[in-house]
């Protein structure tokens, strides 16, 4: 065997992440490769949009043994009682899964559901700690169990998870009731004002996670920054246990025969090895490597791809190689059904189109999507770009509203660390240039390079020119890595030839990046170019574009256009050619290609020629 030298690396910069994992979340990094039992299936609901199973007629909330409570778990068996509510099988609803695409009535429905189900465990392993875990709820959780509430849980789209604590379970159907609220709030993040429907319920995967007493929580295994030129490589990063412990932690990479053991001596140990052969992540070559870590108690994999990302003389380079991202922009929905994305199946058919189009990256708008995605993007190769739901005009004066969108990129990062493919963590969408606004963006971007110092920082900035030099201004542009941009010239302003009249220039020597450009193209609507939301007005549209882009300064990097599929949004009223439809997907709303689809393909197998 080749020798393997490690060195323990506690850097400051490794403390530092250290300390922003103590007052982090406490979520467990890869549920899905731990033992766990699936609680997805049917559950019951209430729809109550009066919030009487939480509030009494005084408005105040509702007492553990209040049995008007609508996680009550008495028995109503007296036919004196009097009960006002109940859970039956007449009102079913199926987790994962949005309620709207679920029954007519849920439609357009914005307030409290309370969703019902029931568990057996076997307790005879009483040397376990239990979790139950969400992949996420929109918006607001409750959770209850057996009658004891667990916590509540902010954010529509990233995880969260609760220890259940051994006392209260039971082996027979313990009664677990989660209050499930979508409505739209000015404080909350996104706030009341997005153009993306609010697909509400218990949204993702709803697992059980069986841990020992002390856990690996959570992980990150990277190549260290870098390391790509070095003839031998250095894989680097940190494991976290739950608590402070004396632990040996055994992580194991076998195909690159790296075996170490880690003696943890407190919550979390740094590590660093050397090894020569690693095969680096690219999108033409989605090379993962099996980690196996494991303690006497546990043995967790995953599958983790090496690979430097990082932006060098205003380009962006993958592996010391200047790319290009042949974008995408796309929806957690699937528009023939109506309805969210959840599955895995959903992530290889949405990230499918997006290969039909030759694209290398998508961004994943305009929240955190579920890890099936970021798992699948992975291991199908493409570059990835993540965001909160920092979009348009939140409240920036509020510190609240801060902490909340804190919390939200921390979440984010803390589920997806150790996905090669996500190469962009980006703090939010045009949102407007104010001193205010700047100040909170720029918080939001500090936070993220103190997380992850791994990865480029981004947020989508806006650009309303349609004729001269565009020159990219906004401050924002200072603290982030890459200089993204929105444009629609010829949509929202002109039209598509306007865009023989632009040039582009940033005052920042930093890689540009057109993170939206797109017009309406009603599927089926065939007409002249001149005639707007036809689809030959999109295809002129994505040909005026592709000319501008041929004309791009040295630093362009690459975009990712409005949008892989036409999507729901209540903001599009037009009563024939939208009826509650954003049209300006390049694949129509049961999947079939409108002609810009083949000018964008056409472009991007050119960029392929050029920079593959
Ligand atoms: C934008 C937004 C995106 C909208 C899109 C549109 O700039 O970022 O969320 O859906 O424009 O279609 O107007």
């Amino acid at each position: 065997m080749k020798t393997i030298k490690i060195s323990l690396i506690l850097s400051v910069v490794l403390l530092t992440v250290f300390n922003n994992l103590k007052a982090q979340t406490n979520l467990i990094h890869n549920v899905l490769n731990r033992k766990n039992i699936s609680l997805n299936g049917t559950w019951q609901y209430i729809i109550d949009p009066y919030e009487t199973g939480f509030y009494d007629y005084r408005r105040e909330e509702r007492k553990e043994n209040d049995r008007e409570a609508y996680w009550n778990t008495e028995k109503f068996d007296n036919k004196t009682d009097k009960k006002e509510f109940g859970f039956t099988d007449k009102y079913s609803i199926k987790v994962p899964g949005d309620w709207n695409s679920q029954a007519d009535k849920f439609l357009y429905y914005e307030g409290s559901v309370w969703y019902k189900r029931t568990f057996d465990i076997d307790l005879s392993k009483t040397n376990e700690r239990i979790f139950l875990h969400f992949g996420a709820v929109n918006y607001q959780a409750d959770v209850y169990l057996n009658g004891k509430k667990l916590g509540v849980h902010k954010g529509g789209f990233t995880a969260f998870n609760y220890e259940i604590p051994v006392s209260i379970l039971k082996a027979k159907e313990n009664l677990l009731v989660v209050k499930v609220d979508n409505k739209r709030a000015l404080d909350e993040i996104p706030t009341i004002n997005t153009d993306w429907w609010n697909y509400g319920g218990i949204t993702r995967d709803v697992n059980l996670v069986f841990v020992p007493q002390t856990f690996v929580q959570t992980y990150s295994i990277s190549l260290a920054k870098g390391s790509h030129v070095a003839k031998s490589k250095t894989i680097e990063g940190w494991i976290k246990l739950n608590q402070k412990a004396n632990e040996n932690v055994t992580l194991e990479i076998p195909e690159l025969k790296i075996k170490q053991v880690l003696k943890i001596d407190g919550d979390s140990i740094a590590f660093s090895v050397k090894t020569s052969a690693v095969q680096l992540w690219s999108t033409k070559s989605p090379k993962l490597y099996q980690v196996n870590i494991s303690t006497n108690a546990e043995k967790i994999t995953d599958k983790i791809g090496f690979r430097n990302v990082e932006v060098l003389d205003g380009k962006l380079m993958l592996n010391g190689k200047q790319i290009f991202l042949r974008g995408i922009s796309v929806h957690e929905e699937i528009p023939n059904e109506i309805r969210r994305a959840y599955s895995a199946k959903d992530a290889q058919h949405l990230l499918g189109q997006a290969k039909e189009l030759n694209a290398n990256m998508v961004r994943l708008a305009h929240y955190p999507h579920n890890e099936h995605m970021t798992r699948a993007a992975d291991s199908l190769g493409l570059f990835v770009w993540s965001e909160i739901p920092v979009y348009w005009t939140i409240d920036f004066s509020s510190n609240e509203v801060l902490a909340k969108a804190k919390t939200q990129l921390e979440e984010m990062i803390s589920r997806d660390r150790n996905r090669a493919s996500i190469i962009i963590w980006s703090v939010g969408n045009e949102t407007p240039v104010t001193e205010a606004r700047t100040l909170f963006m720029s918080k939001l971007v500090a936070k993220t390079k103190e997380l992850d110092q791994s990865r480029i920082v981004a947020a989508a900035l806006e650009s309303f020119g349609i004729q001269g030099v565009q020159t990219v201004e906004d401050p924002l542009g200072a603290f982030t890595d890459i200089v993204a941009v929105n444009q629609y010239i010829g949509w929202y302003g002109g039209l598509p030839d306007n865009s023989r009249k632009v040039s582009w220039a940033t005052k920042y020597n930093k890689p540009l990046f057109f993170s939206e450009t797109g017009a309406e193209g009603f599927s089926g609507l065939r007409a002249d170019s001149l005639t707007r939301f036809s689809e030959e007005f999109q295809e002129w549209y994505y040909k005026e574009q592709v000319g501008m882009f041929k004309r791009m300064p040295a630093n362009f990097a690459g975009l990712s256009p409005w949008i892989l599929n036409d999507f729901r949004s209540p903001r599009r009223n037009h009563p024939t050619l939208q009826e509650g439809w954003n049209n300006k997907g390049l694949f129509d709303h049961d999947g079939k290609k409108k002609l810009a689809f083949y000018v964008l393909k056409a472009y991007y197998d050119e960029m392929e020629k050029k920079f593959d």
